[in-house]
């Protein structure tokens, strides 16, 4: 089943160091012919060299430039298409791996559980933010997505929620570019600072990532460096904030809302100064948590627990929404909760926002949620309450990419734009699957995860 080390039909054996033939990138950057549909602000984006510069070498001076993402960004596209995946490190060589992740996984770990996106920082009138759902390593409908969205800017902020890897072929050089444009705050004068923000996926994880694909991925891309680079990656992917709070008033998560963290003191022991404390275990006591709750939680873990008194990330990486009110463990996932309309209700009132944004359901998972809208449209609104709505967004089109074409759900992505001065009116945007997509084996045994990011398996995480 995987042949990842075989070359795709299409790879053409060039050296490293040889630019492309003039045809080789005809689709990304010269001719998406879909027009930008961004409407006011849209500051054109540095025009991207025509050809990319391989293999990556050291920015100038250290210090990461729009020039070196567009680079980046153009080299992934090609080497995409004229290099089979074992070719890799020729051109995104070892050595600038470990320095982006390290650059990047710097300014993310140091960021807080939920960041807030405000006039602090730089949010203002001429400003937008753009948010994705789940890419899932589908690089060129990233690539056209930011494209079409326009480039990360001063003025256009964008949060991601999750999900950047496993499934699609392409998740480390997805995540890759991402770290990329989050750039080097360090570096504030020649970069910008807090444009982009990525929060972290239930796939963000060791386990999914050695079920669903990535780990296989990776280790067959950088071969006998893998195992390095996968360990990297997952440490960057503990220090992923869970949350953010946009202009105020719009609150966005890959999974969702969370439970209190609040602890109940158990019966009393028989010494009377004995007391056990523990975690309440009676789902009916199960109560919203507050932003004070999620920013003390504990996000750097390899697996968010399933179980103990550190359950805040999971709840928020893995939950999702029902149609029926209350609050109740997702037991068909086996981590994280279900909510209804009245918990949407309290929770907007409880943070005084108008809006949750989530991602975390595809078509696939969307199929089997009677009640809940399906994604064709690569979004829907999932409750409309008194003080707000809830909206699931996902921006993977066509997914997931190797069901064979009658099996797959031809959805569209879709991304939204929310606009000054309140940015709480959200703008849909849906879009198309890149076609054609390069050929490209699958790292995991699609035909036996259908739809299994429904489902933990328990005694696997446990290992
Ligand atoms: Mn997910």
């Amino acid at each position: 089943m995987l042949s990842a080390s075989e070359p795709p039909p299409t790879a053409a054996s060039l050296p490293s160091a040889t630019p492309p033939p003039p045809s080789s990138d005809e689709d990304f950057f010269s001719s998406v012919s879909v027009a930008s549909t961004s409407s006011t602000s849209s500051p054109i984006p540095s025009p991207p060299q025509p050809h990319p510069q391989i293999p990556i070498t050291w920015p100038e001076d250290g210090t990461l430039t729009l020039d070196w993402v567009n680079n980046l960004m153009l080299t992934f596209d090609w080497a995409s298409k004229n290099l089979s995946p074992s070719e890799l490190p020729s051109v995104m060589p070892v050595p600038i791996f470990d320095w982006l992740v390290l650059t990047a996984s710097k300014i993310l770990h140091k960021e807080p559980n939920c960041v807030h996106i405000d006039s602090g920082s730089g949010l203002g009138p001429d400003s937008t933010v753009v948010v994705v759902g789940d890419v899932h390593g589908q690089l060129h409908d990233v690539l056209f997505l930011l494209r079409d969205a326009g480039f990360p800017s001063d003025d256009r902020f964008f949060v991601f929620n999750g999900d950047y890897v496993d499934r699609g072929a392409w998740g480390l050089e997805t995540f890759l570019l991402l770290l990329a444009w989050k750039g080097d705050t360090r570096q504030a004068v020649v970069f910008m600072p807090n444009r982009v923000f990525l929060l972290r996926g239930n796939h963000e994880s060791k386990y999914c990532t050695s079920v669903y694909g990535f780990e296989k991925e990776v280790l067959a891309k950088y071969a006998e460096n893998g195992k390095h680079v996968y360990r990297k990656c997952l440490m960057c992917f503990e220090g992923l904030p869970l949350a953010s709070i946009i202009g105020g008033s719009v609150y966005t998560a890959h999974g969702g809302i969370f439970r209190s963290s609040a602890l109940i003191p158990a019966k009393r022991a028989k010494g009377k100064k004995n007391r056990k404390i523990v975690l309440n275990p009676d789902p009916s006591a199960l109560s919203l948590g507050s932003m004070e709750e999620l920013l003390k939680a504990r996000r750097s873990v390899l697996d968010p627990p399933w179980e103990g008194t550190n359950l805040i990330p999971g709840d928020v990486l893995w939950s999702d929404p029902s149609m029926k009110d209350g609050l109740s463990p997702n037991k068909e996932r086996g981590i994280g909760l279900l909510w209804g309309p009245d918990c949407t209700e309290d929770f907007l009132k409880k943070l005084n926002i108008k809006l949750i944004i989530r991602s975390h359901e595809g078509p696939d998972a969307r199929e089997k949620r009677p009640g809940l809208g399906g994604m064709d449209q690569g979004y829907t609104i999932d409750h409309d309450v008194e003080s707000g709505k809830l909206i699931t967004v996902f921006s993977a089109p066509d997914y997931p990419q190797f069901q064979a074409t009658e099996d797959r759900y031809r959805n569209k992505g879709a991304y939204i734009i929310l606009e000054p001065p309140n940015f709480d009116i959200p703008v849909f945007r849906s879009f198309e699957a890149v076609t054609p997509r390069p050929k490209a084996n699958p790292f995991y045994d699609f035909e036996d995860c259908v739809d299994s990011d429904e489902e933990l398996d328990l005694a696997s995480m446990a290992t």
